[in-house]
């Protein structure tokens, strides 16, 4: 089958206003409407299938279990010089994060370091949206949640974690950010979900099934536990952020968001921890002027990475979304289909 039989293409403006209109036609407030067609619009452009135009299927199921306040105000309270929190109420977490990110920046500008935590939010969206908003002002970005307890830890088999993500960026002075973002189990769950919607197989190190057997079927999969990336490693990450994101914030872990959904099938309900660092504020007294240096630094850094074939991680992203700013971009005909049904 040629390309043009098996995918539509769409412009960006396009995929803004049909991921609007869903939300609006399942009754969602014209300000998450907004916030969540923005961010699933990034994703679609940056060839992140798991967290594109596929999502809409994820919110409306989620807005269809009555767990979701379609329209709650986020409120936002200074909890400390350095801490700011925003309570979604039930929302989902973009507007959240929204409301909260000029707080957070100017606490970073004002004290070079701050955290804002957001509490009782629905999410589903990746985090380096999220991370590069917080370069964009010249800051580094650190962000984490946990999810639904999906993951086993390494050695077991069965979900105590989420697949819980860990979002870096890194600003640089001349040129798109140094960012990293990825699921601390092998791979996010939603690219297990794609494969089972295609009827593909997953590689054996992703998941195990009921019986704790690895499994390449991509529903026994989803039935049964993933792994973590890297073994202990990953599982100490994901263990971490289920701390730093969860027990610390005063919201759920994985666990408890499972038990939360109760098996509605909504997305994960929990908190998020979101850092921002000025680096013109870091340095030792006799270098106080150290962003340049920092700066020079990191530079070497990311040439010895790529001077030897190596690619930084987003490259693949900025490339594809260079692509779809010029091209417009490609979603699969049967996806397109179920997506334009959610607005019957
Ligand atoms: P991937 O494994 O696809 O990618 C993870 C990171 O590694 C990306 O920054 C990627 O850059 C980079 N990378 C991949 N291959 C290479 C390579 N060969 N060399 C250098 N860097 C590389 O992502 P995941 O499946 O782990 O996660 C996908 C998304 O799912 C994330 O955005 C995450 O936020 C989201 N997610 C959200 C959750 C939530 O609760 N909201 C839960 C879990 C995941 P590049 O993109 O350029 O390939
Ligand atoms: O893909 O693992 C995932 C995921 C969980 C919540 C949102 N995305």
């Amino acid at each position: 089958m040629t390309d043009s039989e098996t995918h539509v293409v769409l412009t960006l403006d396009e995929v803004f206003s049909l991921a609007r209109n869903v939300l609006l036609h399942h009754g969602m407030s014209e300000a998450h409407a907004v916030a969540i067609a923005r961010v699933i619009t990034q994703g679609q452009r940056d060839e992140c299938h798991s967290h594109g135009i596929y999502r809409l299927l994820v919110c409306v199921r989620s807005l269809k279990s009555g767990k979701v306040d379609a329209r709650a105000t986020p409120t936002l309270r200074d909890v400390a010089p350095g801490v700011v929190n925003v309570d979604a109420h039930y929302g989902f977490s973009l507007l959240a994060f929204e409301t909260g990110l000029p707080a957070l920046i100017k606490k970073a500008r004002g004290q070079g370091i701050a955290a804002m935590t957001i509490n009782r939010c629905f999410h589903f969206s990746a985090l380096w949206p999220e991370v590069e908003m917080i370069a964009a002002e010249g800051l580094v970005g650190l962000a984490m949640n946990p999810s639904h307890s999906w993951v086993a830890p390494a050695g077991g088999t069965r979900g105590v974690f989420g697949t819980n993500p860990l979002a870096f960026a890194w600003p640089r002075a001349n040129g798109l950010p140094f960012v990293f973002d990825f699921a601390t189990s092998a791979i996010a769950r939603g690219d297990i979900e794609l494969h089972a919607r295609e009827g593909k197989a997953i590689p054996s190190h992703w998941a195990l099934d009921r019986e704790g057997r690895p499994t390449t079927d991509a529903r026994a999969a989803l039935e049964g536990a993933m792994q973590t990336f890297g073994g202990h490693k990953g599982s100490a990450l994901a263990a971490m952020i289920e701390l730093l994101a969860g027990a610390l914030i005063g919201d759920l872990t994985s666990m408890e968001s499972q038990a939360f959904d109760a098996g509605a099938g909504a997305s994960p309900c929990h908190g998020e921890l979101v850092i921002a660092i000025d680096p013109h504020r870091f340095g030792s007294e006799g270098n106080p002027a150290s962003y340049e240096a920092g700066q020079a630094r990191a530079e070497a850094l990311f040439a010895a990475m790529t001077g030897q074939g190596a690619r930084l991680p987003s490259q693949r992203r900025f490339e594809a979304r260079a692509r779809s700013e010029r091209n417009g971009v490609r979603v699969p005909k049967a996806l397109y289909a179920d997506v334009l049904k959610l607005l019957d």
